[in-house]
Order: structure tokens, then C-alpha cells, then sequence
């Protein structure tokens, strides 16, 4: 058994891995984010929010929306693991336009708020700062800011 334990293992992580490995099921310009999802990510031009929203819709899928702590550490790590990526600020799509505070997202359900998604005391800017980013100098964490700004885009798209 003892000489037996490391082909064992050896065979259990190359299951694992090909199991991983998906990237034929999402269509260019999607990436592989998990078993169930593609993610887009444009490092080189810089949208409006609802330019982005539009963007996304062309590719077929939809702005990013981060329901879970699940999906932020995907998203996290896949955006701060590339040089080209990880500086820059990517639009979410929770927007409280239609209502001051209340944030949802672009497919109506209700944003998570306070940690740990939003930086520290965010959103805190009323009115006039009614769209979700996250803040390439903060961790990527979430900030709210003028919808007509413009930042990088990111894209996710299911199976
Ligand atoms: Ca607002």
C-alpha cells in the first residue's frame, strides 16, 4: 500500500483535471469561470455601464452579477491572476437608479450588500452615483459610482 498510494493520487488528480477543462463548451470570447458558467473579460476598452450591459448582450450572456461569495472569489481570482486584467475597474450589474438604495441587480433580484462585497462604508454617494464597479485600488471591492463613467467590462454566460 505504500507504493501504491501515490498512483492513486496521481490518477484522482488527473480526473480532476480533465473534468475542469471546459473551454471548448464556451464560445470566444468566453473563458471557462466554473462547471456552469463562461466569463468575457475586456482589459483593453473601457464602457459605459449600460454600454456594457448592451456589450454582453451581444456576446450572449449578461453584465456581471455576483450573487454568492462563490461567485466573487471566482471572479476575483480569475481578474487579479492576470497582469493585463487585474489593475483594471469592472463594471457590476446592480444599478439603484429606479430607486435611491435600493440596489438590484440588472435581472431584478436584490444586491447583496456590506461585507464582503462592497468596500467599507459603500455604497455612500446618493443620488447621482447609481451603478456598481469594482475598485481595481480596493481589493476589487465594490464602490458605487456615475453610471456614465467608463470601465472595463466583464461578461458571464451559462452552458
Ligand atoms: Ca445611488
Amino acid at each position: 500500500m505504500k507504493f501504491l498510494a501515490p498512483v492513486i493520487l496521481t490518477a484522482l488528480i488527473s480526473v480532476a483535471a480533465s473534468g475542469s477543462v471546459r473551454s471548448n463548451v464556451c464560445p470566444s470570447p468566453y473563458e471557462p469561470l466554473d462547471e456552469t458558467r463562461c466569463i468575457f473579460v475586456d482589459a483593453f476598452v473601457a464602457y459605459t455601464w449600460q454600454e456594457t450591459v448592451d456589450l454582453c448582450k451581444t456576446h450572449g450572456g449578461e453584465i456581471l452579477m455576483i450573487e454568492d461569495c462563490e461567485t466573487f472569489a471566482l471572479v476575483y481570482d480569475y481578474v487579479r491572476s492576470q497582469d493585463a486584467t487585474k489593475g483594471k475597474h469592472y463594471w457590476i450589474g446592480a444599478t439603484d437608479e429606479v430607486e435611491e438604495g435600493a440596489w438590484k441587480f440588472v435581472n431584478n433580484k436584490p444586491t447583496p450588500m456590506g461585507i464582503p462585497f462592497w468596500g467599507v462604508n459603500e455604497p455612500n454617494n446618493g443620488n447621482t452615483y447609481n451603478c456598481a464597479f469594482m475598485h481595481a485600488s480596493y481589493n476589487h471591492y465594490w464602490y458605487d459610482s456615475q453610471c456614465g463613467n467608463r470601465y472595463n467590462p466583464i461578461c458571464l454566460k451559462t452552458y
